[in-house]
């Protein structure tokens, strides 16, 4: 299952490596051993699953698109401090890296507060 979602984020990495600007998913991309425990969640017609999801500090998160319409993760704060920008159906975005403990709160661009979710990063003991 996880080596099938490495595939396929492998698949996609590529091609969207070049409109991902965010610093935090540059650095994602050099995140190696943290990358292959990323916590997935789903994006589904309009709703994330699961809703709520809890990491460590350091850990990432790769967002699936597993419905036919276009989403992203975009954090609810004004500075956007992480956006995965649209995502197309039957891809998955880059991992982002959560460097920081706290709550996280994001929606989709398309969907607004109909589809909503929270990342919750707790700090390493
Ligand atoms: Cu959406």
């Amino acid at each position: 299952m996880l080596n099938l979602q490495n595939t396929s984020l492998r698949s996609v990495l590529a091609s969207i490596a070049l409109v991902l600007v965010n610093p935090m998913a540059l650095r994602a991309q050099t995140a190696g051993p943290e990358a292959s425990k990323a916590a997935i969640v789903e994006m589904r017609s309009i709703s994330f699953f699961p809703k709520s999801v809890t990491i460590a500090e350091g850990q990432s998160v790769v967002w699936k698109n597993v419905s036919y319409t276009d989403h992203s993760a975009t954090s609810d704060d004004e500075a956007k401090s992480f956006d995965t920008n649209m995502i197309v159906p039957k891809a998955s975005g880059q991992p982002l890296v959560f460097a920081k403990a706290g709550r996280f709160p994001y929606h989709c661009k398309m969907h607004g507060r109909t589809m909503s979710a929270v990342i919750i990063v707790t700090s390493k003991p």
